[in-house]
């Protein structure tokens, strides 16, 4: 997984996506890839910016990179899970501001692979569009992903556009992102959060059950 890690860090996608599928064919499990090999190489790519060792194309080419192996990695986790029943529906989408994609959709596809029917409202979403999603789909479960201190705000106004639009008490909110904590889950009105992408599963189960 080190070389996979460190081919993120240092900016070769091609290898990134070499290593990736050869994880795969030895028999290595997708999540583990995800979460020992591509995620620490994206924290150390966001360490490096933030010390401003990396600046602005080192972050775009990691996060493409991570993208590409995606694309691999996902199919995989689709297939590892038979489920035959509709665990729910749910909305999930990064907010308002902010254009960070990789976690949400990760989020997604390992919802729909637990047997929820998503839909994914893609990136820099506006409280309007969640409360008119939540409407069409009638939803279960509404995912708030934000990445940057400065959007974590916008989860607080879906949140108020909900109880505006009167329809608050018809879905369950779960919120996630670097940033994010239980502690201003609950400060918002959340019903749950969740580190991670095993977090979000466990919190939407039970958010649902
Ligand atoms: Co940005 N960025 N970025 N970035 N970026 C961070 C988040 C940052 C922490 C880097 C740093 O400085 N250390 C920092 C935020 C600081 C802060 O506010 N606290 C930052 C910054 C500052 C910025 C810009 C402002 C930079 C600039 O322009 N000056 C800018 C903002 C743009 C905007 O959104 N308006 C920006 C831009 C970008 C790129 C476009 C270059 C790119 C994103 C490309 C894309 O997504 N297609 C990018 C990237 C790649 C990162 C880092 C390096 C990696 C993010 C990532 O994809 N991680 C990131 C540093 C870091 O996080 N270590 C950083 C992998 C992914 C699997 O993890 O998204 O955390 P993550 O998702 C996890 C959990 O958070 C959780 O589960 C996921 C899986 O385990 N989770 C949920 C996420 N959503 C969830 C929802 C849930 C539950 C769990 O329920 C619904």
């Amino acid at each position: 997984m080190a070389e996979i890690t460190r081919s993120l860090v240092e900016c070769e996608p091609d290898l990134t996506a070499e290593l990736t599928q050869k994880a795969l064919t030895d028999g290595t499990e997708p999540l583990v890839i995800i979460n020992r090999g591509l995620v620490p190489g994206m924290d150390i790519v966001g360490q490096r910016f933030q010390t401003g060792e990396y600046f602005l194309p080192q972050m775009v080419i990691a996060a493409n990179a991570m993208t590409q192996a995606m694309e691999f990695l996902e199919p995989e986790l689709r297939a590892r899970q038979e489920v035959s029943e509709s665990a729910g529906t749910v909305v999930i989408g990064t907010v308002k501001g902010d254009i960070h994609e990789i976690g949400k959709s990760l989020v997604g596809t390992m919802l729909a692979a637990h047997g929820f029917r998503v839909h994914d409202v893609g990136i820099d979403v506006s409280a309007a569009m969640f409360v008119e999603k939540v409407k069409e789909t009638r939803a279960d479960l509404l995912g708030l992903s934000a990445l940057l201190t400065t959007t974590m705000t916008a989860q607080r106004e879906v949140v108020r556009a909900l109880e505006e639009a009167g329809i608050r008490d018809q879905v369950k909110i779960i919120v996630g992102g670097a940033p994010v904590t239980q502690e201003w889950a609950e400060t918002i009105g959340a019903d749950g959060y969740a580190e991670d992408v095993v977090g979000a599963i466990e919190v939407s189960k039970r958010l649902t059950a």
